[in-house]
């Protein structure tokens, strides 16, 4: 790994490559150099995200978008070249690596340990929400077409059941009827925005808490990380995958099934976070639609664990054999709590 970093412009030798991070997707690797200097290293899976040079055009275009925004240079992500200029190496047409900056100062939370953390990651993300408004949505790739298209994510969980690959389908036969009882409307998000009642706007679709680098100090927004889904999308999204992950009590992978549910204290915090930030700027309709996008997005992302378990999990990283099953077990407690919440879920809205 050391040799592939030594191909970037760094301050500093590299003396070492060390995992860290979350993510389900790519393998990132914090890069520690003979000077005070860090980076990171991500080796992008291309498996998921094929169009590796239109995925890094996505990211370039928004990071200088936002730049000439801020104040503090660790208010974006900053990527470093290759001692050769490139912003990014492809190798063999599907190795993509890139190193950012290491965000100095900041930290990045799993779950959040206050309520007024939460609150400040709806900030963080009402403002890039509001940065990327005036942002030509029609330049970006859609890197992964119908990304939050939910009636096609149930489409593929039909498929997995129908191939049943791994045989795995009639253990989880109740998990398979929470969600297919669901699917009458999983439509009405894509519905309202192909007749024209939402509007497209650029958002971030993957808004987990720990996509958010807050201040280890003033614990504010420094800035969004994880940018590779930046693409046209509803605000709903953005909102309603933020509360899915962080206004849960548990984590995403949580097997006590009794911590599960969502908090309504930390959903009025963020929806004040992001509110005060980009509320003026969304439509009556698109605000009315939040809490929504958070059950949606709940849904969307149990089914496509399930999907993932019944094809033997090849999308998702996982570190058990059943873990992405007890990911989608996590999402269909929360959409149960949430359903039991929806008159207040509204209500906070409206009153915000
Ligand atoms: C993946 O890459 P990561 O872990 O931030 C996934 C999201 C899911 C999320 C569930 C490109 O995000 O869509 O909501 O896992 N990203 C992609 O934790 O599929
Ligand atoms: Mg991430």
């Amino acid at each position: 790994m050391l040799d592939i970093v030594a191909r970037f412009k760094l301050q500093g030798t590299p003396i070492g490559c060390i995992e860290f991070g979350s993510g389900h997707i790519n393998r990132t690797y914090l890069v520690v150099t003979n000077q005070p200097h860090l980076y990171v290293l991500q080796n992008v899976n291309t498996h998921t995200f094929p169009d590796a040079r239109g995925l890094m055009r996505n990211v370039i275009m928004v990071t200088e978008h936002i730049r000439k925004k801020v104040q503090d240079p660790r208010q974006v992500l900053e990527l470093v070249p290759t001692v050769d200029g490139q912003m990014y190496i492809l190798e063999d047409g599907n190795q993509l690596w890139r190193v950012y900056e290491y965000v100095n100062g900041s930290i990045c939370l799993d779950q959040a340990e206050s309520v007024e953390d939460f609150r400040q990651s709806g900030k963080a993300f009402g403002t890039f929400q509001r940065q990327l408004a005036d942002f030509p949505a029609e330049e970006l790739t859609e890197v992964i077409p119908n990304f939050h298209h939910t009636p096609r994510r149930y489409e593929a969980l039909h498929r997995a059941i129908e191939q049943d690959c791994m045989n795995r389908a009639s253990q989880v036969k109740e998990e398979i009827a929470f969600f297919l009882e669901r699917e009458a409307s999983a439509g009405e998000l894509t519905g309202l925005l192909a007749s024209g009642q939402l509007p497209l706007r650029v958002t971030h679709n993957d808004t987990k808490l720990n996509n958010v680098m807050l201040d280890e100090k003033t614990r504010e927004p420094l800035c969004i990380v994880d940018l590779d889904t930046v693409m046209p999308g509803l605000a709903a999204y953005d909102f309603g995958d933020a509360i899915r992950f962080g206004a849960s009590e548990a984590t995403e992978d949580e097997r006590d099934l009794s911590k599960v549910r969502m908090s309504l204290e930390l959903y009025r915090a963020f929806t004040e976070g992001f509110l005060s930030v980009c509320g003026e700027s969304l439509t009556e309709r698109e605000r009315e639609t939040l809490p929504e996008g958070a059950r949606l997005m709940t849904i969307e992302n149990g089914i496509r664990f399930l999907t993932d378990y019944l094809q033997g999990d090849t999308y998702f990283h996982i570190a058990r054999p059943e873990h992405n099953l007890d990911r989608a077990r996590t999402q269909m407690v929360l959409t149960r709590d949430m359903e039991s919440k929806w008159a207040d879920m509204k209500r906070i809205i409206r009153e915000v």
